[in-house]
């Protein structure tokens, strides 16, 4: 895998494993897990964050200021058509990443944050009403929360709340019995950045549809771990972010099914996205232009594209694999460190080990691991509801990628050993 340039591949994805994956090769892709700090190798296990990035992705986005960069969709230059093929490019790749049906279903936005915020905005104050009901799960970031919350301070619609069960698994009893036909959205969250639990879309999306309710996905966590097939999980709306696939950050997706996205009016307004403007009348360009007002984050798309290229090159379900057999390594090796408590043990999870700690506040561990090397995340991960579903402030969160292995989860259990050696 290593190499400085982005890796060429189908543009389908590579479900299955493309070569033998080796994480140590992996690793050398990743210029920025040779930094030291404080004097000794960084582990960095704060991937739900932010993950790193690949030479590929900092070559792509170098070799576009270098060599490519000027503003697309809008000169006849050469540049300017050089420029505009890798944008359009780089929404070809990531419609086959993620099996969509057509390319104009694909929508560049800053992150997840803004794709919920564009939906709830565009779509929810067009279709939804005083006395429809909006149905998000207890275990949401706040992005899955707020935008509806003002949504429903908008509309006089109403807010329900699946509740889940203390290993972290949705109680779809409880979501069953909420689902009418007042239900007009249902926006879950695919894989929890606090507990790591993987819910079950597929049997949501059905089951929302069969009310006549359509269905948002925040995959914000899911996209960098597994293979995310549109078509299959059968949704009307798809959230993510670049910086979590390995890309840059600022550039995300908010992917809908053509038909929704057509009738929806434009969520911000400004160049690029019209046919026509008179002083009395505009017609808002096609999709995906209608909401992409204004320059884009040309580089940050050209550089996801090449994220993308990577994933594909190693390959999603190996990718997957290795996760979930190091998720299993760590989730054993922290139970032997004694006063640890892991919030979240559902059925099926993604690489994510939140906990507490006896001996010591979660900001205190991380503080620790932090003078060893390890990065992780302390606190309530903007998702207090899940802190308050448990009755604590905070967590310590371990959270894998690809290029994570067994060396970064010993290095992880020996400085918890050390947290409680210093508090005791
Ligand atoms: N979670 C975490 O440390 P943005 O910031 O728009 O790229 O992603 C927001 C977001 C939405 N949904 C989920 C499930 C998320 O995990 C996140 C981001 C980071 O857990 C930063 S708070």
């Amino acid at each position: 895998m290593s190499g400085s340039t982005a890796v060429k591949i189908d543009a389908r994805p590579c479900r299955q494993s493309c070569q033998a994956f080796s994480v140590e090769h992996i690793r050398k892709d990743f210029p920025i897990l040779n930094t030291l700090v404080r004097g000794k190798p960084l582990v960095y296990l704060d991937n739900a964050a932010t993950t790193q990035k690949p030479q590929a992705v900092i070559d792509a986005i170098n070799h576009y200021y270098t060599a490519q960069n000027a503003n697309v969709h809008r000169g006849v230059h050469h540049l300017s058509q050089v420029a505009t093929c890798l944008y359009d490019d780089a929404r070809q790749k990531i419609a086959a990443f993620l099996n969509a049906t057509v390319e104009c279903e694909i929508i560049f936005t800053r992150g997840t944050t803004e794709s919920i915020n564009l939906v709830a905005q565009s779509y929810g104050r067009q279709t939804i009403h005083e006395g429809d009901e909006i149905i998000i799960s207890g275990m949401e970031h706040h992005s899955n929360i707020v935008p509806w919350q003002i949504l429903c301070q908008q509309t006089g619609a109403k807010l329900r709340v699946i509740p889940f069960d203390d290993d972290g698994n949705l109680i779809m009893d409880e979501f069953d019995r909420m689902l009418n036909p007042r239900t007009k959205m249902v926006a879950v969250v695919h894989v929890s950045n606090a507990l790591g639990t993987v819910n079950p879309i597929q049997e949501i999306t059905a089951k929302a549809h069969a009310v006549g309710a359509r269905v948002l996905v925040d995959g914000a966590q899911s996209t960098p771990h597994t293979a995310i097939d549109l078509k299959a999980l059968d949704c009307d709306f798809f959230a993510c972010s670049g910086h979590k696939m390995y890309g840059p950050t600022g550039i995300g997706i908010l992917y809908g099914r053509a038909e929704l996205l057509d009738a929806m009016p434009p969520y911000q307004s400004g160049g690029d996205m019209i046919l026509s403007v008179t002083f009395d009348k505009t017609i808002y360009g096609r999709l995906p232009s209608k909401f992409e007002a204004g320059t884009p984050h040309i580089e940050g798309a050209i550089a996801l594209g090449a994220a993308v290229d990577y994933l594909n090159a190693a390959g999603m379900e190996t990718i997957h694999r290795h996760e979930q057999d190091l998720l299993q390594y760590a989730t054993d090796a922290v139970e032997t460190v004694p006063g640890l408590h892991i919030m979240g043990r559902a059925r099926e999870k993604a690489g994510v080990l939140a906990f507490t700690m006896d001996a010591a506040h979660p900001h205190d561990v991380g503080q620790i691991l932090d003078e060893e090397g390890v990065a992780v995340r302390a606190g309530h991960h903007c998702a207090q509801p899940v802190m308050q579903r448990f009755g604590v402030p905070a967590t310590t969160r371990a959270s894998f990628g690809m290029y994570n292995n067994r060396n970064d989860v010993d290095a992880l259990v020996a400085a918890l050993h050390k947290v409680n050696k210093v508090f005791a």
